[in-house]
């Protein structure tokens, strides 16, 4: 059986590289011969500093954005990780005792989180690899579609199921292969180049949010980082401009165009010319999926009713893959 999971964190609104990088690849694969687990990590998002009050309708916004861009519940199993809390923080338990500090301490993505503050942080920023594994292994996926910043704890996922079939002698998780697919698998920061967009990011400016109007998608196009050339006429011609490749990588996702198309069509002409054609695409794909995130949450009700549903089938797949992990470890339950 070919089965997909994947996730993201009801931190903030979802943002562009979100939708490029993973989502839309989820809609994409709900209809190629996978069963497909996707759901929202509201227990990755307390990792760092966050809103009780808020996470739940976070959590619920998240799902709307997966629903409004085509994850179909129909299709899908669309579930909440904390409604199946005690098997994912059970097995992120036992998947901990064979997880080597050593490992995690090459985790990148904890090294940018945690900055300067890396002795202050607490365990489950630092652990977090450690429950994606969990996530992903409870339900023995056999795939996961992520952008590219999730390589490395894909890596490490894979590395922890080799660790407990060799300890136990059996051929019992799977390893789950990373989908990193599309023209935009690391979709950068409209204020630099060099770092990824993120939801988390201080400045709004550095993204597009999937809840972004017109007018502020059109703005923050506008004030986006770019340098004093003008485009170039081949995709090498590209390379050490880090804003203009990502501006021209974003307009290549959005109008389903390859990117040396895209290159050729505007070689030559000025960030202003090319603008505003970049925020055409952008609205004309975004729009559609913010209102329909809209309408979606006028009824918290339906969307609750989906996550409920969904978190039973999940529970369904989970539970008995924890009860052959107990016995294999020799748990007594
Ligand atoms: N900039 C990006 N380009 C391509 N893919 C991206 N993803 C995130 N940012 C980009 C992919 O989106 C999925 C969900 O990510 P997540 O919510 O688990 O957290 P993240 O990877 O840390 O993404 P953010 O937006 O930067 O979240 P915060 O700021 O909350 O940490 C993943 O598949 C990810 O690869």
């Amino acid at each position: 059986m070919r089965r997909i999971l994947s996730g993201m964190q009801p931190t903030n609104r979802l943002q562009l590289g979100n939708y490029l990088g993973a989502l839309r690849n989820w809609v994409a694969l709900q209809d190629q011969n996978y069963q497909c687990l996707y759901c929202v990590v509201d227990m990755h998002a307390i990792t760092q500093p966050y809103d009780a009050a808020t996470l739940a309708q976070s959590t619920r916004e998240a799902a709307a954005a997966y629903i409004a861009a085509g994850v179909d519940p129909k299709k899908c199993i669309l579930f909440v990780q904390s409604a199946v809390a005690d098997l994912h923080a059970e097995l992120m338990w036992y998947l901990a005792t064979m997880t080597q500090i050593g490992k995690l301490n090459r985790m990148t993505q904890f090294k940018d989180k945690a900055g300067k503050d890396s002795e202050r942080v607490g365990l489950g920023l630092y652990a977090y690899p450690v429950l994606m594994a969990a996530d992903i292994l409870l339900y023995k996926a056999t795939h996961v579609p992520v952008g590219h910043d999730q390589k490395q704890h894909l890596e490490l996922a894979r590395e922890i199921a080799a660790t407990f079939n060799h300890r136990y002698g059996q051929d019992f998780f799977p390893q789950p292969e990373p989908q990193i697919l599309g023209e935009a698998t690391r979709v950068m920061s409209l204020r630099d180049g060099t770092q990824k967009m993120s939801k988390s990011d201080p400045s709004d400016l550095s993204r597009i949010n999937l809840t972004d109007d017109a007018d502020m998608i059109a703005d923050k196009i506008k004030r986006a980082k770019t340098d004093p050339h003008p485009l170039p006429d081949t995709v090498e011609g590209l390379a050490g401009r880090p804003e203009a490749d990502n501006l021209l990588t974003i307009y290549a996702a959005l109008s389903g165009r390859a990117k040396a198309d895209v290159v050729a069509e505007f070689a030559g002409q000025q960030f202003s010319q090319f603008k505003p054609k970049l925020a055409e695409v952008c609205v004309a794909a975004l729009s559609p999926i913010t209102a329909r995130m809209r309408e979606l949450l006028q009824d918290p009700a339906e969307i609750d009713a989906i996550l409920r549903d969904g978190g039973s089938q999940a529970r369904e797949i989970g539970a008995p893959v924890m009860a052959d992990v107990r016995k294999i470890m020799g748990l007594w339950s």
